[in-house]
């Protein structure tokens, strides 16, 4: 292969990867649910109280009708009776319940809450979304 053709496959080559570098920064910054990073418009349940352990991240305004069903990421931990700390970071309000399929419920989280859960850690077993 000649020389120049090689630089041309290269002027030919470089504006994708400019692009996929880009599209990489900008994945980075949106919603990615379940990669246990707290992205923006994700809510966020975490196992230990102060934002802190295991995290599982859901899409915004996801619902989940059972905790048992779930576990966090890289985690064998259930969900179950297990979320001491929620994050949202969406525009999205949130019912937590005591018991699945969105019964007994717990407390409210709001929009672009940061919510240590208290007396109502290590109970919640399901959560849906109720509005913006
Ligand atoms: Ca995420
Ligand atoms: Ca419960």
């Amino acid at each position: 292969m000649s020389i120049s053709r090689r630089i041309l496959i290269l002027m030919l080559l470089l504006p994708m990867s400019t692009a996929t570098a880009a599209s990489a920064l900008a994945a980075e910054s949106a919603s990615a649910p379940g990669n246990g990073v707290c992205d923006q418009d994700e809510l966020c349940l975490y196992w230990g109280a102060n934002f802190t352990g295991p995290v599982y991240d859901v899409q915004p305004c996801g619902n989940v009708r059972n905790y048992a069903t779930r576990t966090f990421v890289n985690s064998t931990e259930s969900l179950d009776d297990n979320v001491a700390s929620i994050r949202n970071r969406s525009g999205y309000v949130y019912e937590l319940y005591d018991r699945t399929r969105y019964r007994s419920p717990l407390m409210e989280i709001f929009s672009r809450d940061y919510a240590d859960l208290g007396s109502a850690a290590n109970q919640a077993s399901s959560h849906q979304c109720i509005g913006s």
